[in-house]
């Protein structure tokens, strides 16, 4: 497995980036960048929960097969997504909500968080934080078995602690 992030999206794909609209695109593309970036192969796919429920459905039920480990899933709004994903693979799956134009991403927060116990998804923050996180915490899944993910990892947290103790004064 390659750390070189121009090879993450030409490998067979680790991570599944998958999203209700191609106007979630955004606020996903903050995973696809970060995901790129620590040189784990993935994939980007919309599929509607709604709109296209029986691509959803083969979606979630080949992923595993074909070697997802982890599916980054975005909504806005009524965001089932995420949960009918976690319904039909047993393969983690990380919703992200995203920033809806009339609650501001609070109902697709809560359409993501409040699954049935039995049926989990790891929940991140709305937007584009969330979606930057999703991305670092599939990297952590993959990490364990991947020393080239696990260094990139551990370069990126170590770069971010350095930027911050570079600018340590906000008045610079
Ligand atoms: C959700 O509806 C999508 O995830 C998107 O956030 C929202 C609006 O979709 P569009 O009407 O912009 O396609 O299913």
């Amino acid at each position: 497995m390659s750390s070189n992030p121009a090879s993450s999206t030409q490998a067979a794909p680790r991570v599944g980036v998958v999203m209700g609209s191609r106007s979630d695109w955004d606020t996903m593309q903050h995973a696809a960048d970060r995901l790129a970036q620590l040189g784990v192969p993935h994939e980007v796919r919309v599929i509607s929960a709604h709109r296209t429920p029986d691509a959803l459905f083969d979606y979630a039920v080949t992923a595993q097969a074909r070697g997802l480990r982890a599916i980054i899933a975005g909504a806005g709004g009524a965001a089932h997504l995420p949960g009918m994903l976690a319904a039909k693979t047993a393969l983690p799956v990380l919703g992200v909500p995203v920033q809806s134009k009339a609650l501001n991403g609070l109902d697709s927060l809560l359409s993501i968080v409040q699954m049935p116990a039995g049926v989990p998804v790891a929940t991140f923050a709305i937007g584009n934080a969330g979606a930057a996180n999703a991305a670092l915490f599939a990297a952590a899944l993959l990490a364990h078995g991947d020393a080239d993910i696990a260094a990139a990892l551990a370069a990126f947290r170590a770069r971010q602690t350095a930027e911050v103790a570079d600018h340590d004064d906000p008045r610079k």
